[in-house]
């Protein structure tokens, strides 16, 4: 298998469903959608669309049964961005390399981008093409990116804002903020594809485990919590173990996981 080409191939599947499901800019409010557009097309690398596609794939679904759930992750994760830049969140003007979506637009504008990015993944997945799986889907993404998910991991970090962070705190930020919606991805994709409930579990497992190692990697690229928490050494080794627990619960799809497996594997050798 080749990984780069393969991970092109999703990106621009994934990219053209996008720009269907997206309001073209010349719809009323053009500077609204302008900005939404600019948000989700600015250069993101597509990882979790990307999970969801190869999740449902190993559980023996096809692209089609998990396009609308991997636009709907992609578009959670780009409002999550969003906010997360603006004034009274992290603060940042720059993100992957461009102007902030508030900095480009307006701080309006970027939180009103936001809520619709937000707004549109749920609408996509309930007019989704896995039928029966639909509120199966919408429960799950729901309850990722609540209090109990990604906005309460977001919540504890900002609490911890210039605060030294311990190894529990640091996990429960981790696993929250930045895992769940990798989590949900996997889970998600399974969903998508009718998978029984012991697939669903073990898809969820390894989501787990990846989402944790995937921010640790974040950090050594970084410089972030994780190599102040653990050391950088440290940090690569606990990366390491948990890609190497999360490839072990896909043990029972056999070589069906092959494609997930390469994924975690170059997520944690990753330089970008
Ligand atoms: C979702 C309801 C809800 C609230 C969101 C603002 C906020 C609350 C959360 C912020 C979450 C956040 C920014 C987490 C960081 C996750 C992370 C490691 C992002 C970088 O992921 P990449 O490398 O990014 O996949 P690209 O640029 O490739 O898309």
């Amino acid at each position: 298998m080749n990984l780069i080409k393969l991970l092109q191939e999703r990106r621009d599947l994934i990219d053209k469903a996008l720009n269907r499901i997206l309001p073209k800019e010349s719809a009323k409010p053009g500077k609204l959608h302008k900005a939404m557009r600019y948000s989700v097309f600015s250069g993101g690398k597509r990882i979790r669309p990307v999970l969801v596609i190869e999740s449902c794939l190993c559980c023996g679904g096809a692209v089609n049964d998990a396009i609308d759930a991997a636009c709907a992750i992609e578009l959670v994760h780009t409002f999550s961005l969003i906010h997360d830049d603006l004034p009274g969140m992290d603060d940042d003007n720059y993100r992957r390399g461009k102007l902030a979506c508030h900095r480009k637009f307006d701080e309006a504008t970027a939180i009103l981008a936001g809520d619709a990015l937000l707004t549109l993944a749920f609408e996509v997945l309930a007019r989704g093409r896995a039928p029966g799986a639909e509120i199966k889907l919408i429960r799950e993404l729901a309850a990722s990116i609540g209090s109990l998910g990604i906005a309460g991991g977001q919540y504890v970090d900002i609490e911890y804002t210039g605060r030294k962070k311990d190894a529990k705190i640091l996990n429960y930020i981790n696993e929250h903020k930045t895992g769940m919606l990798i989590k949900a991805s996997l889970k998600m994709g399974a969903l998508a594809s009718g998978a029984a409930s012991g697939r669903v579990k073990a898809l969820e497992t390894f989501g787990r485990y990846t989402g944790e190692a995937f921010q640790i990697v974040d950090d050594i690229l970084d410089g972030g919590d994780s190599v102040k928490v653990f050391g950088k050494k440290d940090a690569l080794n606990k990366a390491r173990l948990l890609t190497s627990k999360a490839n072990a619960a896909l043990d029972i799809f056999k070589d069906k996981a092959d494609e997930l497996k390469t994924i975690s594997d170059y997520l944690i050798k990753r330089r970008f």
